[in-house]
């Protein structure tokens, strides 16, 4: 029994569900109302001390970290592979996943953040923003030091710069290989996906117009028969679920 905890418009919940969606698993979801604070409930905290999401519960047992969880699923359910198996192409899928982790999965939050907490935000006084960021376990200062009017013009530039330059590393591998770490689609492609849709749904497609192998790349990750499983409603209108 597979039970997700998981909001539609959280890239990284997407990452599970495109996996999910992937190894054609079974599972119930859970959705989590950020606007309503329900990442930080007692019961929730129980099962993702983080205050979170996603969180994979199996069999009444939490998982969390969503590229913990991708890989967790490919290992616990060895059906429609996620991962090489080759040792080598496993270790360079994984450097792409890490990379991923690092570069491009941060620098999308503040383009991201401007668009879809900050109107939450903006309709909480100076002390209720206090408070609601006293209560959160990961984010407290990084939220206090960008304050409720979000990220400035300066450095929502200097994260497009970041993921440009990911996504020219991407159009140099796409050279050699069909997907980002070879010709097999991998937990790489899943953890940059929805880096990329947000891309796109923040209007900025035009860092890949010089790139056709990622934009013919992104062509056909969006016609996999998981993408549209994953992005189910509601996963890219990035005002409703406030
Ligand atoms: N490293 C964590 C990050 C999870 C994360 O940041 N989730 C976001 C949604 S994509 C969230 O729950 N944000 C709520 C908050 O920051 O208060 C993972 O990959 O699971």
């Amino acid at each position: 029994m597979l039970v997700l905890y998981h909001a539609p418009i959280s890239t990284c919940s997407q990452k599970v569900r495109l996996v999910l969606a992937e190894k054609q698993l079974d599972w119930e979801g859970k959705s989590i109302n950020f606007g309503k604070a329900e990442h930080l409930t007692p019961d929730y905290l129980k099962l993702n001390p983080n205050g979170v999401v996603p969180t994979l519960v199996h069999d009444g047992d939490p998982i969390i970290e969503s590229s913990v969880i991708t890989e967790y699923l490919d290992e616990a359910f060895p059906d429609h592979p996620v991962r090489p198996k080759d040792f080598k192409a496993l270790a360079h899928m994984r450097a792409w996943r890490q990379y991923i982790d690092e570069v491009p999965t941060p620098s999308i939050r503040p383009i991201s953040f401007n668009t879809f907490f900050v109107p939450i935000w903006s309709r909480m006084s100076e002390e209720e923003f206090w408070d609601y960021t006293e209560r959160l376990p990961l984010r407290k200062h990084f939220y206090r030091k960008m304050g409720r009017s979000g990220f400035s013009p300066q450095e929502i530039e200097e994260s497009l710069d970041r993921l440009a330059q990911a996504l020219a590393r991407m159009e140099d591998a796409l050279q050699r290989s069909r997907f980002l770490a070879g010709d097999q689609y991998t937990l790489a492609d899943v953890n940059m996906t929805p880096t990329v849709v947000r891309l796109e749904d923040c209007g900025r497609t035009d860092l890949w117009d010089r790139l056709p192998r990622v934009a013919d790349w992104y062509e056909r990750i969006k016609a996999r028969q998981n993408f549209d499983i994953a992005y189910m409603p509601g996963s890219r209108d990035l005002g409703a679920h406030i």
